[in-house]
């Protein structure tokens, strides 16, 4: 904490970790319950490209856009079908919301490499066939994962 001499307030600088994102797409259900990313339900005739044009499965939107390093799938809190990342689509994150309510209800598949896969639920488990996934705050009673990577 410093004090600040020009104007007398205190201030508190945080160190934080900022990823950057390229192409930010969302996802959502047909409930709002817990929505933080959007602002709208699902649907995939959607682009999928803005908080209010959600798509309604993330399989949409791999199917429709090839995602690349840092690209990002928002999905919001709900119950999703299972999808494949596809091998092309390195490095593509797939976020869930903070409630940790964005559930996947099938079973997952990641092909590409460096895929990160954030907060989400998926309760069916997940198939990983890539070197360098990231799951990270997963909450999942289902996960079976390759002895190495
Ligand atoms: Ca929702
Ligand atoms: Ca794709």
């Amino acid at each position: 904490m410093w004090g600040d001499k020009a104007n007398g307030a205190q201030a508190i600088y945080l160190r934080t970790k900022t990823v950057s994102t390229g192409t930010v797409y969302y996802v959502n259900d047909d409930s709002d319950p817990g929505d933080f990313f959007t602002t709208a339900f699902g649907n995939d005739a959607n682009n999928g490209t803005s908080s209010s044009t959600p798509k309604r499965t993330i399989q949409a939107v791999l199917d429709s856009y090839t995602l690349g390093p840092n690209d990002v799938i928002l999905v919001d809190s709900g119950v999703y079908d299972g999808f494949t990342v596809a091998g092309n689509e390195t490095g593509a994150r797939i976020i869930g919301a903070p409630s940790f309510q964005s559930h996947i209800g099938q079973r997952v598949t990641i092909n590409a490499s460096q895929v990160v896969l954030q907060g989400l639920s998926p309760d069916q488990g997940a198939d990983v066939n890539a070197s360098s996934v990231t799951l990270y705050r997963i909450t999942s009673a289902a996960l079976v994962l390759p002895d190495t990577q």
